[in-house]
């Protein structure tokens, strides 16, 4: 692992689906082209991949993230964050507990974790996650087992618990460039408080565009964040 914490920009934070791409699209082309259209911040999402697989995978997509200075993340599974020395993990309510991920990372790691209701995330705060994951904020056939849904206004009380403690927030959940706008001004606290950032896997990893795709959603989030 690098040894300062990374700044992560969380404005577009792409988590792979190998499995949505589109076909005769290639993973790894996929992920350069949505690179270089904008997207600031990977999450390797592998849910079906054997643990070897899973290695080669994110090695692969280091590479490629490196071209482009943007830090990769490991989803659950700190033993691949940790043998590729990734930037960080992202863990759900029933992943590893934040206690031992943070004990087993190096001080540097980013860990952020999948809040879906106001007690989560204000136990991510009291853990010190770095940033939350928080949602559903539509439905999506790309999450088994997908939590009930909060909408738009449910974000905004998803985002009440940060208060001020500067762990950063991004929305999941269907979010794509047609509701990208309406959820960045929907989801703002009480305090005027709101996200840092979008996280979507279908509106880019399914377009046969990813870097158009990408791009449409990096120009919304800077001209919001430009708003503010
Ligand atoms: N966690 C909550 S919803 C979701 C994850 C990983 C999937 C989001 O996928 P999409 O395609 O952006 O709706
Ligand atoms: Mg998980």
């Amino acid at each position: 692992m690098a040894s300062a914490k990374p700044a992560v920009d969380y404005s577009i934070y792409l988590v792979t689906g190998r499995d949505l791409l589109p076909p005769g699209k290639d993973y790894l082309e996929s992920l350069e082209e949505s690179l270089q259209g904008g997207v600031t911040v990977v999450q390797i999402r592998e849910k079906t991949a054997d643990t070897g697989e899973f290695l080669e995978i994110a090695r692969a997509s280091q590479v490629v993230c490196r071209k482009y200075n943007v830090p990769i993340l490991i989803n659950d599974r700190i033993d691949i964050a940790l043998a590729i020395g990734a930037d960080g993990v992202h863990i759900g309510q029933s992943d590893m507990p934040f206690s031992v991920a943070r004990r087993l990372l190096p001080a540097s790691a980013i860990i952020g974790v999948t809040c879906n209701t106001p007690e989560h995330v204000a136990q991510a705060v009291r853990d010190g996650a770095d940033y939350v994951g928080i949602g559903p904020a539509w439905t999506t056939q790309t999450k088994k087992n997908l939590s009930p849904v909060v909408g738009v206004r449910g974000l905004k009380e998803l985002l009440a618990p940060l208060g001020t403690s500067g762990v950063k927030s991004v929305a999941i959940g269907g979010v794509k460039s047609t509701n990208a706008l309406h959820c960045l001004h929907g989801a703002v606290s009480t305090i005027g408080h709101t996200l840092d950032g979008l996280a979507v896997v279908s509106d880019i990893v399914a377009s046969p565009q990813p870097r158009d795709a990408a791009k449409r959603l990096a120009v919304i989030v800077q001209a919001f964040k430009s708003t503010r």
